[in-house]
């Protein structure tokens, strides 16, 4: 039979094992507002973790939450890990619509929410019928008045700790499902082992506390060696960033290809950066121009890697001090890749393309009711990641696309049906499909390609505010282009790399 599962709580060792070990005196997190120690941190998450029990949440059950980067999102993912609930934190990205799927679909029963959200948030409950509490930030009070949980819900390794819903290629998002264990060995992995995290780091990240890149940046690498994470709740313009860089003299500084674009673009001064030790990238491919204008503008060496949502975070990565241009790097510790053929036959040769698959232990245990979905992704040990690689001769990794349609635009995925569909509600339009149409970067973003109605026009720019309406703004297409018709396999299927290569002339 197998092993009776092993004790761990995620909660207890990113925040009260510090505190047990003598260092709750030092500062665990400073945000736009407030600075907290490891005690107070610890305190706040078990005032957290009782709230939510007041509130009838129960081990195991999902706690939604659309809310800022900012202490309470940091309290409330952490007090529904230690009260051994499931903590959902959401993008605060979507508009009411698109929110009410995600709380409807995870059955949440308490949402937690910023108040600057609160619209779209009660929008998104109406359509939930299990939702009972909805608590905002203006209200927090309410769930710090129930004392404080006195020690962690008696969680496995194996426990349920973090769902974080991803776009798929058709349909609705779905939610990766996360073990306790998962956030103590991404953070171990990739943080200790490739990032070299110590408790005297400061971590900065452009990626928000919903994503999975965010949540490792601000939260589990930080908090796993009693490092200090820093906290913005505003959109991340280069400007904000440096100054918060500067200010707060962070360390690591996490940033995607969509932000080092306009940080080289800006007029920042070259010496902002000077208390930045690693910068690290991910989210798409980093562009060779903008790896050697971070180090010759701003001095600071930028990791690219690859991760993803079903893997928690990176799990191949360029190592500190050797930063290759057009390659992902080699695979973290932990972790084996493999590049498969269609055929599913594993390719040995160097140079040649397949699909890359991923063995590590933090893979998700599935998607939440979604069994076919989860079957054609987490295949036993290997987990298929849809993206296109080749391995290089020195042993390192490059991607080259999607093996699927999905696009990434500014490193979020963007499901081209669903905006495709949305396009097609419009009284113009008779066909659409959206592709991924690189810009001077290499850097994807979604193009709108619309067949009018017989004797109809179409209006670009309105197409694009139509999109706007019901759909998050990152997945409006950045252009539209007019064409008589699409082009199409003898079977009546849309030809999308011909169509790709169409529009990027
Ligand atoms: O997009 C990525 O490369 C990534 C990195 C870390 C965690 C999650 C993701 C999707």
């Amino acid at each position: 039979g197998s092993a009776a599962p092993a004790g761990f709580n995620a909660a207890e060792y990113l925040v009260e094992r510090h505190v047990a070990r003598g260092a709750g005196e030092r500062t665990a997190v400073v945000s736009a507002s407030r600075t907290l120690s490891y005690t107070e941190l610890a305190a706040e998450v078990r005032r957290v973790a009782a709230g939510l029990r007041a509130l009838g949440v129960r081990p195991e059950e999902r706690v939604l939450m659309c809310m800022t980067d900012e202490v309470e999102l940091f309290s409330a993912i952490l007090g529904a890990m230690y009260l051994g609930a499931v903590a959902v934190p959401c993008s605060t990205m979507l508009t009411g619509g698109e929110l009410g799927k995600l709380v409807a679909d995870s059955r949440a029963r308490v949402v937690l929410g910023s108040t600057e959200f609160a619209d779209a948030a009660r929008t998104g409950v109406e359509a939930a019928p299990d939702v009972e509490t909805v608590v905002f930030t203006d209200e927090w009070q309410r769930l710090r008045e129930a004392g404080e949980l006195e020690r962690p819900y008696p969680t496995w390794e194996d426990s349920p700790a973090l769902w974080l819903y991803t776009s798929g290629t058709t349909g609705m998002p779905k939610a990766a499902m996360h073990r306790h264990a998962d956030i103590r060995f991404v953070a171990r992995n990739y943080g200790q082992r490739v990032l070299g995290i110590t408790a005297e780091d400061r971590c900065l990240s452009v990626a928000k506390l919903f994503f999975a890149y965010g949540i490792g940046n601000s939260m589990f690498f930080p908090l796993s060696v009693g490092a200090t994470a820093l906290l913005e709740p505003a959109r991340p313009t280069p400007q904000l960033v440096a100054q918060r860089a500067k200010a707060d003299g962070a360390t690591l500084l996490f940033g995607t290809p969509s932000f080092w674009g306009p940080l080289l673009a800006s007029d920042i001064a070259d010496d902002t950066f000077g208390s930045v030790r690693q910068g690290i990238s991910a989210g798409e491919a980093l562009p060779a121009r903008m790896l050697h204008g971070m180090r010759d503008r701003f001095g600071v060496e930028v990791l690219d890697g690859i991760g993803s949502t079903e893997m928690l975070h990176i799990f191949i990565s360029n190592r500190p001090g050797s930063a290759r241009p057009s390659s992902s790097g080699t695979p973290v510790p932990g972790y084996e890749v493999q590049l498969r053929d269609e055929q599913g036959g594993v390719i040995e040769e160097v140079d040649r393309a397949g699909e890359l698959y991923v063995r590590g232990d933090s893979a998700a245990i599935g998607y939440w009711c979604r069994a076919a979905t989860s079957r054609q992704v987490f295949l036993g040990e290997w987990t298929r990641t849809g993206d296109t690689y080749v391995r290089n001769t020195d042993g390192t990794y490059t991607c080259l696309g999607r093996f699927n349609d999905m696009i990434k635009a500014g490193g979020i995925w963007v499901t081209p049906s669903e905006v495709e569909d949305r396009l097609l509600e419009h009284p113009d339009v008779a066909e659409a499909v959206v592709v991924g149409v690189p810009d001077s970067d290499e850097l994807d973003r979604p193009v709108a390609c619309v067949v009018p109605m017989p004797g109809r026009h179409i209006d670009g720019d309105e197409l694009i505010q139509w999109c706007r309406e019901t759909l998050a703004a990152f997945k409006r297409p950045r252009a539209v282009v007019e064409l008589a018709e699409l082009p199409k396999t003898a079977t009546g299927k849309i030809r999308r790399n011909v169509l790709r290569a169409m529009v990027a002339r």
